[in-house]
């Protein structure tokens, strides 16, 4: 059965720069691109920042071979008051995941800040050295894209079942796992921190194989439009090829 790597991605020109407004991904069989490539432009259509200037739809072959299985992160949420609890409570789990006090401050700092040059906000994630607090990402403007990564279908529905008297079985959450899962699973990277830029979302998370993907319920204040992602990696890594595996390695979480 042939595979295909389905992605979208929305923008729009603001003072003659374009910014990000949505995107979506997933690897679907043939006999279903149609239908989820429709999805994918009435998603972009339709998205409540508003309609776009440009969307790029882009459908890849994906050898079934190549494919990385993953299994998908456990969840737990850590309930904080507010947005210094929350960065307390971050601190604390990247520091017991093995990430440097002074990397986690500064991971902290950066996405308050916003990573990209003049205070912006990132399309992909910083590379951080988990040591010492060192930006690894050869591109400060664009970082590190995590892509080509969707759920095995009938995986997706019993994790769906499985979470269902949480209430938080939507895809927000669901792809934020799906990118936790391959980030963590590569041995380079000791942890995850995330918060998004959208303005009404303040639900952050710290992910790691050691303690699974953590939910920080405040971790940013509302109506800040500043986010983004860190990658916590082991000093010496090969960097390039890490971005390779993390950026056009297919991998589906089925387990
Ligand atoms: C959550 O589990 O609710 C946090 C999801 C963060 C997703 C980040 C984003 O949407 O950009």
């Amino acid at each position: 059965m042939s595979l295909f790597s389905v992605r979208m991605r929305s923008s729009r020109e603001e003072q003659g720069t374009p910014v990000h407004i949505s995107g979506a991904e997933r690897i679907v069989a043939e006999t279903d691109l149609e239908r989820v490539a429709a999805t994918f432009v009435q998603r972009a259509m339709q998205h409540k920042n508003g309609t776009p200037d440009f969307v790029n739809l882009s459908i890849e072959r994906v050898c079934p071979e190549e494919i990385m299985s993953l299994e998908a992160l456990p969840i737990q949420t850590c309930d904080v008051e507010d947005v210094e609890e929350g960065h307390r409570a971050a601190h604390h789990l990247l520091c017991e995941a093995g990430v440097s006090s002074e990397s986690a401050n500064f991971a902290i700092a950066l996405l308050k800040a916003g990573p990209a040059p003049g205070g912006r906000v990132m399309r992909g994630a910083v590379l951080l050295d988990a040591e010492q607090p060192i930006r690894m990402e050869p591109d400060p403007h664009r970082g590190v894209r995590v892509s080509k990564l969707d759920w095995e279908p009938s995986v997706l529905e019993s994790w769906c079942n499985g979470i269902g008297h949480l209430g938080i079985a939507r895809p927000r959450v669901w792809e934020a796992i799906a990118i936790a899962s391959k980030v963590t699973a590569q041995p380079e990277v000791i942890a995850e921190l995330c918060w998004s830029d959208d303005q009404s979302y303040i639900t952050g998370y710290v992910a790691s194989q050691q303690f699974g993907y953590v939910r920080v319920t405040h971790l940013k204040p509302l109506g800040s439009l500043i986010g983004g992602r860190v990658f916590f990696i082991r000093a010496g890594t090969d960097i390039q090829s890490l971005i390779s595996r993390l950026e056009k390695q297919p991998a589906l979480v089925d387990r």
